[in-house]
């Protein structure tokens, strides 16, 4: 049977007018960006690729070099298509415009470039996350205000997950789909077409080392999950916790589950660690195109109106009916 490459399935698409020549184009590039990511993770110490980079990011993390590198090969690809207008990334501080020598396309495209980087030292899967908005009509320089936009309002999102085989999952809106990176033709195959989540699961994730400083629904949501069969759930939950959400997500897409960053009273914002634009909103929209639910404990995440542009947000993701009983836990306590 033939295959169907990335390509073709993304020219398919713009023949069933689900996209457009531009976006296509954005997509195709953002996956060869992904493409070379991939090679810089997997040469691993040999390439001397891996550690502190010796700065921070605006939200004062350590950069790893694959942070900066993985950076780096987005902006460089996506510089000069003329398909986008700029981009933001949870490694810079502000958004970027496309600079002035090339062309100016209607797109905005947000990306974490190497999201669970504090993973790459230990060898466990990490990922690149991104997110495409459409440029405000009438606006010539998009600047950060402009990528202010509601997760509802994504045309296109997705990540690349690099683990034993890397894939990319991709949504434009109509149903979530991954891909496979074939190594020796260096091509995308689709190898799943519409993903679905489980409605129902007996997983969750969370790091529950936070546990003291989360709220009061979320401790009594939790502790009903460890009660097991003996509790009001009436079934026993298993716990899996790798610390990458891409490798977490890409879990729950594949076998059901929820994956829980809470509210926390740690940070400022008490908004928990992920952030809305590059982590939470491409996240909610493909677990939302494969049938699975996504809030902030109390409401849909993709409804949330952004303030800022690196903004934490709470998140409970995964299969729907799970979801709902967690979102049900905060809503009741209110
Ligand atoms: P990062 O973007 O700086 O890598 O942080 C996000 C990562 C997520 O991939 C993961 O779910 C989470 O941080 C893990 O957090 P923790 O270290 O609290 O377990
Ligand atoms: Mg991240």
């Amino acid at each position: 049977m033939s295959r169907t490459s990335l390509t073709r399935f993304l020219i398919e698409e713009q023949h069933a007018q689900r996209i457009n020549a531009d976006l296509r184009q954005l997509v195709a590039v953002v996956a060869r960006a992904c493409t070379s990511i991939s090679i810089a993770v997997s040469k691993g110490a040999l390439g001397g690729v891996l550690g502190d980079a010796g700065t921070g990011n605006v939200q004062g993390e350590a950069q790893k070099k694959l942070d900066v590198i993985s950076n780096e090969i987005l902006l460089e690809a996506n510089a000069w298509g003329g398909h986008l207008a700029a981009c933001a990334s949870e490694e810079m501080d502000h958004s970027q415009r496309v600079p002035s020598e090339y062309p100016q396309g209607d797109f905005l495209l947000l990306f974490d470039p190497l999201d669970g980087s504090s993973n790459i030292d230990v060898n466990v899967s990490v990922g690149t996350i991104f997110s495409v908005l459409r440029a405000p009509e009438g606006v010539d320089n998009p600047g950060d205000e402009h990528f202010l936009q509601a997760g509802t309002r994504q045309v296109a999102a997705g990540y690349c997950i690099y683990g034993p085989s890397t894939m990319l999952v991709l949504t434009v809106g109509h149903g979530t789909h991954a891909f496979t990176l074939d190594r020796e033709t260096g091509e995308f195959v689709l190898t799943q077409r519409g993903m679905q989540i489980p409605a129902d699961t007996q997983e969750f994730a969370i790091n529950m080392s936070n546990q003291r400083h989360w709220e009061a629904p979320m401790q009594a949501y939790v502790t009903d999950l460890l009660a097991g069969k003996d509790g009001v759930r009436g079934k026993n939950f298993n716990m899996r916790w790798i610390a990458s959400m891409v490798a977490d997500v890409h879990r729950i897409l594949t076998r059901g589950g929820i994956f829980i960053y809470p509210w926390d009273s740690k940070d400022p914002s008490k908004a928990g660690k992920l952030r809305l634009m590059y982590e939470a909103n491409p996240m909610s929209l493909l677990v939302e195109q494969a049938g699975g639910a996504a809030t902030n404990g109390r409401e849909r995440i993709l409804d949330v109106a952004p303030e800022q542009l690196h903004q934490r947000v709470p998140v409970f993701l995964g299969s729907k009916h799970e979801v709902a009983e967690a979102t049900r836990y905060h809503r009741e306590h209110d």
